[in-house]
């Protein structure tokens, strides 16, 4: 009895569960827990702000049923309950859509309302961002509703250097133009460096491993949110704008403290190894892509499609040869990306707002769904029938699973690699592939090896 790892097609658990059931189960815990973590970021934008409801953002359901949707496919999945894989796969989908509409496009949303829509501006990417002159404070998490007032309180201090990490990072960068120092699996660096006095984390992808090693830096860390306490960290709560406004003055004034802790010859050695910033250009949506022009570019075959590149970076995957096939694919394709992957073509100098794009954060994704969108609709075509692909190539975390799995219910093909959410070997994986084109008019792709990715997308039938 459990777990359930059942390896071979004709095994069946003690309970009778089959190995397409385990399959459709895990998908949809999967699907259910990065709908959660989207949603629940939204709902937290939205009782920061005030509680209004952009308009368009209203489920069928009702406001709030997003949640009672996440309650029932986790009651679905538990023990002794959803035994026929094709409708837990069904769910899945039903998920993903509500965590594009309830989570990424409200959460995006919200974002606009709050800091404008962003406008394309230069942008400095990697850990040179930090200054050795300089009181560093990075931000760090998903929720990046608190730094505007964190940013404000920053820029009081001319001895202050405010840097991002992960999505908080990435959205202001877009926004605000901070700087963007890390994404997800750079993130122990920050505080590696040595010369980081506070680490203020919000929520989603902060690493436990960080009040640890914290301990053995001078780093002081901070917690925001309720749900990502950290042991030994202080909190500052940020729940409305005076808090966030008091949590900002506090946590400038804790950091300017912390200075007289760096190590000697933190500054030095920092100084030494690190490479210069990279220059990036930033802050695109659907509004400041030249929609018009790529939509003519494809009509006249000049591109070939557009290529959504998102999601995690695992350091167990071919990073390089993920990043070398985008680069390559670049030549007759628009990149829009976001996330971690936005940061690793970033750092590698490949943001020229010509042809790759970045769009900002995982939750951002909403806007490259919102490109589609207008870029069909200028084409006067369906968005199946538009030439997009949304690549996920090393999905680590259940976000990027609901994110893939949002934009093949528009009606795009969708790529993962490895860890692959679903072995594609399984007959769940077939009756996932059935749904997605009957229902959706989109494939979903199974890939570890960008070579053979690379391969399938030049191939005469793709
Ligand atoms: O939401 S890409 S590791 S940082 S989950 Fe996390 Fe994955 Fe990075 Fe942002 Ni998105």
């Amino acid at each position: 009895m459990g777990p359930c790892r059942l390896t071979d097609e004709t095994q069946k658990g003690v309970c009778g569960a089959s190995r397409d059931l385990v399959a459709a189960r895990n998908l949809l815990r999967m699907v259910a827990a990065g709908t959660a973590s989207h949603c629940g970021h939204a709902q937290h934008i939205l009782d920061f702000t005030g509680g209004v409801l952009p308009a368009g953002h209203i489920p069928e359901g009702g406001p709030g049923s997003q949640f009672l949707e996440i309650s029932e496919a986790l009651h679905q999945t538990s023990m002794g309950v959803g035994a026929d894989p094709a409708e837990l796969l069904k769910r899945c989908l039903k998920l993903s859509a509500l965590d594009g509409l309830c989570g990424l496009s409200l959460a995006t949303s919200l974002e606009d309302g709050h800091f404008g829509k962003p406008a394309a501006k230069k942008g400095k990417l990697n850990l040179s961002c930090l200054k050795t002159g300089q009181v560093n404070i990075a931000i760090h998490g998903h929720e990046p509703l608190l730094v505007e007032a964190l940013a404000r309180e920053a820029a009081r201090h001319r001895d202050v250097n405010l840097v991002g990490v992960c999505c908080t990072g990435a959205s202001l960068l877009s926004t605000l133009g901070v700087p963007l120092a890390a994404a997800f699996t750079l993130q122990e660096d920050v505080v590696a460096t040595g010369i980081v006095e506070a680490l203020v984390v919000d929520s989603q992808c902060i690493m436990p491993s960080l009040p640890d090693l914290c301990e053995c830096f001078h780093t002081r860390l901070i917690t925001t949110s309720e749900l990502a306490r950290l042991p030994g960290a202080l909190h500052l709560p940020a729940r409305s704008r005076r808090e966030a406004a008091s949590m900002a003055r506090k946590a400038v004034e804790a950091a300017r403290r912390n200075k007289k802790n760096r190590s000697a010859g933190a500054e030095k050695e920092f100084n030494d190894r690190v490479e210069k910033a990279k220059e990036a250009v930033v802050g695109f949506c659907e509004d400041n892509i030249n929609v018009e022009r790529i939509a003519g570019r494809l009509r006249t075959g000049a591109l070939k499609g557009i290529i959504g590149a998102v999601g995690c970076v695992n350091p167990r995957a071919e990073a390089a040869g993920w990043i070398d096939a985008f680069r390559e694919l670049s030549a007759d394709h628009v990149i829009l990306t976001t996330g971690c992957m936005a940061f690793e073509l970033g750092r590698r100098g490949l943001l020229d707002g010509e042809r790759i794009f970045h769009m900002g954060s995982c939750v951002n994704n909403a806007r490259i769904a919102a490109a589609f969108r207008r870029l069909a609709d200028l084409s006067g075509r369906k968005m199946a029938e538009m030439p997009f692909l949304v690549s996920c190539p090393m999905p680590i975390t259940e976000k990027s699973v609901s994110i893939g799995l949002f934009f093949a219910t528009l009606g795009c093909d969708v790529h993962f690699g490895a860890p692959f959410p679903i072995n594609p070997h399984t007959g769940a994986a077939g009756t996932l592939a059935a749904l997605l084109g009957k229902e959706f008019a989109s494939t979903a792709m199974f890939e570890s090896s960008p070579a053979a990715f690379l391969r399938t997308l030049r191939s005469p039938a793709t």
